[in-house]
């Protein structure tokens, strides 16, 4: 039987943070597959098309990671999977809340899906997708946040040449 889980996120854009996720999670289990999620009511700087493109090539080294997009429950996505982990990642005690709500009633409306939750690293703990973007829309470096692919597309999108 294989272990099979999802990772789910915004990924908008993809930060050392997730990747660092995203490998420590695929030497846990047989199969990752990582859920972009579409149609968020909030519109991402990227087109749910880029942020599959992106983790596809930041994870082409993975061999047991595949990339898909979803829309609708995630634990709907993780049936369709046939997955029956999610998995998280836990920076500071300000995810916690929303974390904790978010599998508890995943667990409620999907007993049999359970979430596993992955520490960050700590030189990721203060990284997110959103100081990502603040710092890039002021033309500063974001070379420790992203990979150069990412970053290179970040810039772009808000017109910054460097
Ligand atoms: N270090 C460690 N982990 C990190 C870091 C970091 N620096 N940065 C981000 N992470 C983790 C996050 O904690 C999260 O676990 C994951 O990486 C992805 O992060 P984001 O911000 O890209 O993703 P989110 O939090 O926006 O994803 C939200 C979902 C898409 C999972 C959620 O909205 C969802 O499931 N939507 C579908 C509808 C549904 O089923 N809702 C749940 C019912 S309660």
């Amino acid at each position: 039987n294989l272990v099979r889980a999802v990772y789910p996120g915004s990924f908008d854009p993809v930060t050392f943070g997730h990747i660092d996720i995203i490998t420590r999670s695929a030497y846990m289990v047989d199969e990752l597959v990582i859920g972009v999620l579409k149609n968020k009511s909030k519109t991402p700087l990227f087109s749910t098309e880029e942020r599959v493109n992106m983790l596809k090539e930041v994870t082409k080294d993975l061999k047991n990671v595949t990339v898909k997009e979803f829309g609708g429950l995630l634990v709907d996505f993780a049936s369709q999977c046939d997955a029956k982990i999610i998995i998280r990642g836990l920076r500071a005690i300000t995810d916690f809340e929303y974390e904790l709500q978010m599998s508890q009633t995943n667990r409620i409306i999907a007993p049999h899906i359970d979430t596993v939750f992955l520490t960050t690293s700590l030189q990721y703990a203060y990284l997110s997708s959103t100081t990502v973007k603040e710092v890039a829309g002021f033309g500063g470096d974001i070379s420790a946040f992203v990979p150069p692919l990412a970053a290179k597309k970040i810039y772009e999108k808000y017109g910054i040449s460097n």
